[in-house]
């Protein structure tokens, strides 16, 4: 452990008690100018602590911000972002970029990356994702199930489940759409984009990048996205904290993971999703075809069911819009 991670556990570790200077300084055995110094660095990063020259520091605020010692101080999870697997950037180009190459050189499952903020954060077929400074969660999940690159899917719908459970804590109330994502009065609050890299019949890795949009203002959003985009704090008439959102999905994720019940699953993105009984409009990804009918249901894989004038056809990958009822 840091020094730096030494002190703010023993300012955490005493609440709302003031520590001395002497005290740290005699078990970290270091001078109580050394302290002083570290005691400036975390105020630099935005922790808020009181010093007293007879009583010592006390931890008043952390920063929201999603270093690792905020995100996994109280994490209770056991693969997802646990033993220390949190590579933090400030900002970066995407963070599924970094995942792909790290899980390319054998990072560890659960391995996650998150950042601040994404110059390049991408959606599906390269579209951009806007993703800016701490105003939401832009991160991604390396995983290495033992599945077929059919299943690959799955994984995505178990990201929105874990979203949407998590978001239900914080009294967040959103709907699915298939397949990636999460909407609010109709509008994006969350994209997720599954990455994988597969041989036949074997997967070696699966990325899931999650964005979220948690205290974004609606004039922030650029223009070309204002109308269909949304932010939790918008839900919640208040700014969020994302350390906290952050570990709740991180956990909920953690949960479905290690269960591995795809049934489960199914049946609580059935719960929240907002496609199933509604009439769409389909972009198909494999063929481009567009068309129009009613979406059923989803089948074993995730794959999307719709009844159309002209049969029943089954969408893998595709855009879909919900028409309005007639
Ligand atoms: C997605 O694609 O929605 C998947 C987004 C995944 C983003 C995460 S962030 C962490 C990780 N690293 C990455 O580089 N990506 C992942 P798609 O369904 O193709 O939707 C893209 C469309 O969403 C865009 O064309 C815009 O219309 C809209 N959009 C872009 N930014 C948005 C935002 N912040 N909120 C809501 N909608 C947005």
């Amino acid at each position: 452990m840091t020094m730096k991670k030494k002190i703010l556990e023993m300012l955490r570790n005493a609440g709302e008690k003031f520590v001395s200077g002497e005290s740290i300084a005699d078990k970290l055995k270091v001078s109580r100018t050394a302290i002083w110094k570290h005691i400036q660095n975390l105020r630099k990063r935005g922790y808020k602590i009181t010093s007293s020259e007879r009583l010592g520091y006390k931890l008043d605020e952390t920063p929201d911000l999603l270093l690792p010692e905020i995100v996994e101080y109280g994490l209770k999870t056991e693969i997802i972002a646990a033993d220390s697997h949190i590579i933090y950037k400030n900002s970066i180009d995407s963070t599924n970029d970094l995942a792909k190459r790290l899980a390319y050189f054998g990072a560890a499952e659960g391995t996650i990356v998150v950042a601040e903020e994404q110059t390049g954060g991408k959606g599906r077929l390269e579209r951009h994702f806007f993703s800016p400074k701490e105003k939401g969660l832009w991160f991604s999940i390396i995983l290495r199930p033992h599945c077929t690159p059919k299943d690959a899917p799955k994984f995505t719908l178990l990201a929105a489940v874990a979203v949407v459970q998590a978001l239900e804590k914080f009294n967040l109330h959103a709907g699915i759409k298939w397949p990636n994502d999460i909407l609010y009065d109709g509008r994006k609050l969350v994209g997720i984009l599954t990455e994988m890299s597969a041989e036949i019949g074997h997967v070696n890795y699966i990325v899931v990048g999650i964005g979220i949009n948690v205290n974004v203002r609606r004039e922030e959003f650029p223009v070309d996205i204002r109308e269909v985009a949304a932010s939790l704090s918008e839900i919640a008439g208040e700014n969020l904290s994302r350390v906290e959102i952050f570990r709740a999905i991180l956990e909920e994720f953690d949960r479905l993971y290690i269960a591995n019940d795809f049934d489960k699953v199914f049946k609580i993105w059935k719960k929240y999703n907002i496609t199933l009984g509604a009439k769409v409009t389909v972009l198909s990804a494999e063929s481009g075809d567009i068309f129009t009918g009613t979406a059923v249901d989803i089948d074993a894989e995730g794959a999307l069911i719709v009844d159309t004038d002209c049969g029943r056809k089954i969408v893998y990958a595709g855009d879909v819009s919900i028409r309005p009822a007639e």
